[in-house]
């Protein structure tokens, strides 16, 4: 321990010293008895929180693509307002070291590798990292590392006209190019931008004023400026240490696939050959993933900063566009790795973005990442269902089925449900508390937003009350932190930020003007500060402040978290669907009812998403069965003056159940457990 941070001082300090941190040496820390424990909060390390002015150059507050200042110390000073939030694991933006900006916008984000070797100076140094993990792990936080292995930053352009300048020009039917500016009336002409051309399954061509002129060589920039300088470690500076066939262009241009406008299939050869070997979209050049050296050079780099932090999992960046064989070859080596320091249970969960369960079920095989982001389910459920009418609850109940397989189909259509998700733990994975595996059906990372789409708040009409819009968050909160899988909340939900696309969803959680909003006011709109209820009279009565604890949805979420930590069967529990809804006709409108149980734990979550009116647990004369005996009290936990009784007749039960037939308010989710 003590050599890395007297490395760490001659590496900040010292300008005669230059190599890069050594790997700390012994144990690590062993943090984790059973990940579906935890709940994950995401951290953009920039927006979070500023605890070090000293790191603060090239800052702007005004400017949504600038860096604003966060920092590690400054994650540590806010752990009480996190502890007070409930959540338990903390995962943080990448820490190498980046491309400083891209044509007016900057690397606040971490996602533009320019060194894996070193860390992101305005995020502190190495000394600051581990003793922000160290105080984390000792206030009992989990902490994952974010991580890229696909690509780098814009560091290197194709130069296409061999010209030895960074060019954009037009590319003529007959091969000629054609100055910006300039026409060429008598063909078809192709924009070239050096720094970011479309894909070519050959790689980028050249061509000379003679025609066809074999691959276009790549030249790596040298901006010391903004630190545009050829990645690090130096096989990342050499040309075959990349794939070299230009930016994606198969979601935008579906046709050059021969694919329908709305899209390939996912798993059309020649889309999956797009998005595993382009560069991905911004001129983020991709890694010949494939090669021994690319993949000991990461793995190299990767475990070094588990060493140097102390991290308790990967969440791992672009899975997708990486091959399946670099996530059977990495994660086991990882693994390895991580027991052998002493290291139980680390975590990776990977990021495919795509709703299809048979592409993100793909992922689950093998002995690659653990599990992954559950995409599907954000697209129906939280992008879906609840932002709908209630209409057709079994579309929720279907994802279930696609995970684990299901014999009947809930929508009544016939479909038949092969399990898509895999149920086999890996080798050397994440295990219980009693050392029995768990598998990726059990491990989704389950989320509402994130940094890559607008908040939830985002998606609704934006005439609602605030009010409406909070009932609604609520509802969808409920969900997350009941269902099976882990939950993951992105920072600010518990601030009610509101932000749609990239960057505006990345708001600075300090910055005071991330707590306004409008109000129409003597005859035109002013901006004032954001106001709330605290004393229940329906009235506002509080100003919110940054960091605010005292707010609905902070103490909201605060509750569910207590409830679930409370409460084993809504960590651990296996997941039975008791109610589902296939029409928007009926009493049971917008009802979407299930259970969750471990050992002699029930727990029974009952949700209308129905924005209109109450519905009832029952269609007809049938009404729900419950894993509850008749004469059961059932208290709502979110609201303990609420109480219901499992009845005896009504329902087809099995042994030991009962029937329960309740009303539920519009958009509204119940607790339930059984009374003492
Ligand atoms: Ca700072
Ligand atoms: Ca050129
Ligand atoms: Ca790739
Ligand atoms: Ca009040």
């Amino acid at each position: 321990m003590t050599r890395i941070f007297i490395f760490a001082v001659c590496v900040f300090s010292a300008t005669a010293c230059v190599a890069p941190p050594t790997p700390g040496e012994g144990p690590l820390s062993d943090n984790v008895i059973n990940w579906r424990d935890e709940v994950i909060y995401q951290i953009m390390t920039d927006r979070f929180a500023d605890g070090d002015a000293s790191n603060n150059y090239n800052t702007n507050l005004l400017d949504p693509s600038a860096y604003h200042g966060g920092d590690w110390r400054g994650i540590a000073e806010k752990f009480d307002y996190l502890e007070a939030l409930g959540v338990t694991t903390l995962w943080i933006s990448p820490v190498v070291k980046n491309v400083e900006s891209d044509a007016g916008f900057s690397s606040y984000h971490g996602y533009w590798t320019q060194d894996f070797s070193r860390p992101n100076p305005h995020f502190g140094d190495i000394v600051a990292l581990r003793e922000m993990v160290d105080q984390a792990h000792a206030r009992g936080f989990k902490v994952i590392l974010d991580i890229v292995t696909n690509h780098v930053g814009q560091a290197f352009y194709y130069d296409i006209n061999k010209n030895g300048q960074p060019d954009e020009f037009f590319l003529g039917q007959g091969g000629r190019i054609v100055p910006i500016g300039e026409t060429d009336s008598s063909s078809e002409l192709t924009r070239i931008l050096e720094w970011d051309p479309d894909f070519n399954p050959d790689g980028v061509q050249a061509w000379t004023s003679l025609g066809p002129s074999g691959l276009a060589p790549i030249i790596f920039a040298r901006d010391p400026k903004i630190n545009r300088m050829p990645p690090q470690p130096d096989l990342f500076a050499q040309d075959y240490a990349y794939n070299q066939k230009g930016r994606v262009t198969i979601w935008n241009k579906p046709e050059v696939c021969g694919c329908d406008p709305w899209g390939c299939a996912w798993n059309n050869p020649c889309r999956r050959e797009q998005e595993v070997l382009g560069d991905f979209p911004g001129g983020l050049k991709d890694l010949a993933t494939h090669r021994y050296d690319v993949r000991n050079a990461l793995f190299d780099a990767f475990s070094n900063w588990i060493d140097i932090g102390d991290f308790d999992g990967f969440r791992i960046d672009t899975l997708k566009h990486v091959e399946h064989g670099f996530w059977d070859d990495f994660c086991p080596r990882i693994r390895e790795h991580t027991l052998g320091k002493g290291k139980q249970n680390f975590f990776m969960f990977g990021e495919a973005f795509d709703g299809d369960d048979n592409l993100l079920g793909e992922y689950t095989q093998g002995q690659g990442v653990d599990s992954l982001f559950y995409f599907s389910q954000y697209y129906t459920l939280f992008r879906g269902a609840l932002l709908g009418d209630g209409s057709r609850t079994c579309e929720i109940e279907r994802l279930h089925c696609r995970r684990h397989g299901c014999q009947d189909d809930p929508c009544g259509e016939g479909q038949t449900f092969e399990a898509l998700y895999n149920g086999a733990g890996k080798f050397n994975g994440p295990t219980g508390e009693y050392g029995d595996q768990l598998n990726s059906r059990q491990l989704v990372v389950n989320f509402l937003s994130n940094h890559d789409v607008g908040r939830f708040i985002y998606f609704m009409p934006p005439e609602w009350s605030q009010s409406e819009k909070r009932k609604l968050l609520h509802l969808a909160l409920g969900y997350l932190l009941t269902a099976d899988g882990i939950p993951c909340l992105y920072y600010g939900v518990e601030q009610e930020f509101e932000g749609g696309n990239d960057p505006a969803n990345r708001e600075t959680l300090g910055d005071i003007n991330n707590y306004k909003t409008k109000v129409w006011k003597n005859g035109y709109w002013q901006e004032s500060q954001k106001t709330y209820d605290s004393d229940g009279d329906g009235a506002d009565d509080t100003v919110w402040e940054p960091y605010d604890t005292g707010n609905p949805s902070f103490k909201y979420i605060a509750l569910l978290n207590s409830i679930r930590h409370n409460h084993i069967a809504l960590r651990r529990g296996e997941l039975r669907v008791r109610w589902s809804t296939t029409g928007s006709a009926g009493d049971d409108h917008g009802i979407f009812a299930f259970e969750r149980q471990h050992a002699d734990e029930n727990i029974l979550v009952v949700m209308n998403l129905g924005s209109q009116t109450s519905s009832r647990t029952s269609s007809g004369t049938s009404s729900m069965p419950v894993g509850f005996s008749s004469g059961t009290t059932l208290n709502d936990l979110l609201d303990p003056g609420n109480s219901f009784q499992v009845q005896s007749s009504g329902c087809s039960p099995e042994v030991g159940e009962g029937c329960l037939d309740i009303s539920v308010p519009p958009r509204t989710i119940l607790i339930l457990a059984s009374g003492s």
